[in-house]
């Protein structure tokens, strides 16, 4: 069968592992088939099994079990030689010695510098540094737009993509000369179209360039993330060269790809929604309950790989065996119907209940960064409504491409016309 999505729809129906699609377009369609799936869904990325957690409940308490872990060698095909290098989402796992990828007393030891960074109180300092991105990217944009023909400009290109890089940019001291070279190599890393052997040249070179950044700043230390990663003193053993280069590239990683997402979903889902982007406008409703219903309802991060099981693990009547690997689906958990309600397809800023929803994580491992992206989002979002009041989609909504990207929820380009 050469049709993946038929070929997974076939496997939910007969029991067998739902095949992630690569390719996939209709992104609620293969949400609802592993939501479907059950609570521990057996599933296929790109020839490897493993398992994922679709519900809320579940995550919430696996995400605390101190028997899945990160570590790669704990993952039995990993150990038999059965995934390799080959395997285009390795990147996804093998991530270098960081925060991301080690638990336990090590894990507090990676992480403690970059979550004291990323206090509220921490970023209220550089809220005006992303004004200031904002308003200079908004200018960008109402350029773009005088210069296309058609007035058509796109939004993540020329806005969504740019300002996450910047403000991650400044908090790491990575030149901005380098955020075009950065943007490029994390856009061809994600996409599942790259060749596995490209993919990998990426990342050495990418490792090469931290490095040598991380060098600089032991040299000649500044007043940014790295260097106090580089600096930190308390809580034991100061973090090693491949440790602040793990950490360095994790931050830009996610700083920059997770928030694109959330900008961009956050937009399109009130252009497509009139009735309620009108009550956003008029002040009825804040910007905080449209940020936490997008992450909710259309998170930038579809799955989580991986965790693995260093023992037996029992879930009900089924078992994670010793070795397996778990995904963690948070787009499936953001549209669980056990814990959002029977209308968690809609997107609704007007739900009666608060939206508690999980797209951060749970646990030792909860995003460090969220409080930033709150604080990008909660300024671009409504900037960007107040200069372009008249803001609407180009394309009907159908049009808007998803990028080949498996763990990630990315738009190719949102087109836009910026004066209704
Ligand atoms: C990308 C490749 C790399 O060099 C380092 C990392 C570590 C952090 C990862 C990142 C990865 C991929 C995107 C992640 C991020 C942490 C949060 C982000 C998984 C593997 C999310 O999408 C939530």
């Amino acid at each position: 069968m050469n049709c993946p999505q038929a070929a997974a729809r076939e496997a939910a129906s007969s029991g067998g592992p739902v095949v992630i699609d690569p390719l996939v377009q209709d992104l609620d369609g293969e949400t609802a088939r592993l939501r479907d799936a059950g609570p521990l869904a057996r599933i296929e990325l790109l020839g490897v099994p493993a398992l994922t957690v679709t519900r809320h409940a579940l995550a919430r308490q696996l995400l605390l079990d101190p028997r899945l872990v990160k570590d790669l060698d704990a993952w039995g095909l990993w150990q038999r030689g059965e995934v390799t290098h080959e395997w285009p989402l390795i990147g996804m796992i093998d991530a270098g010695r960081s925060m991301f990828t080690v638990d336990g007393a090590e894990h507090r030891r990676l992480r403690t510098k970059t979550s004291q960074a990323l206090t509220p109180r921490r970023l209220e300092e550089i809220r005006p540094d992303i004004e200031k991105f904002t308003e200079e990217l908004l200018d960008a944009l109402a350029e773009q737009g005088e210069k296309s023909e058609n007035g058509v400009v796109d939004l993540k290109s020329v806005f969504a993509q740019p300002l996450p890089m910047r403000v991650v940019g400044m908090l790491m001291g990575v030149d901005e000369a380098e955020h075009p070279m950065l943007m490029r190599r994390y856009k061809a890393f994600f996409s599942m179209l790259t060749p596995q052997e490209e993919r990998l040249a990426l990342l050495a070179e990418l490792d090469i360039f931290y490095a040598a950044l991380v060098r600089e700043r032991t040299a000649r230390p500044a007043d940014d993330l790295t260097s106090a990663l580089i600096l930190a003193e308390e809580g034991g053993e100061p973090l090693t060269e491949e440790e602040v280069v793990g950490n360095l590239k994790a931050m830009v990683a996610a700083g920059h790809e997770t928030t694109i997402g959330l900008i961009l979903n956050a937009v399109r889902a009130l252009l497509t929604h009139p009735d309620q982007l009108r009550r956003v406008l008029d002040g009825e409703i804040p910007w905080e309950t449209v940020i936490e219903e997008t992450l909710r309802w259309d998170t930038p991060t579809t799955h989580l790989l991986m965790r693995f099981a260093t023992e037996d693990i029992r879930i009900g009547d089924d078992v994670i065996a010793k070795g397996e690997g778990v995904v963690i689906s948070y787009r499936a958990i953001g549209r669980d119907i056990e814990h959002h309600g029977t209308d968690a397809d809609d997107f609704d800023i007007t739900r009666p209940t608060p939206i508690r929803h999980m797209t951060f994580g749970h646990g030792p491992h909860i995003c460090p960064g969220a409080a930033l992206s709150r604080v990008e989002a909660g300024i671009a979002l409504p900037a960007l409504f107040a200069r372009f009041p008249g803001l609407r989609a180009a394309v009907a909504d159908e049009q808007v491409r998803r990028l080949p990207v498996m763990t990630q929820n990315d738009m190719a380009a949102f087109p836009v016309l910026l004066h209704g």
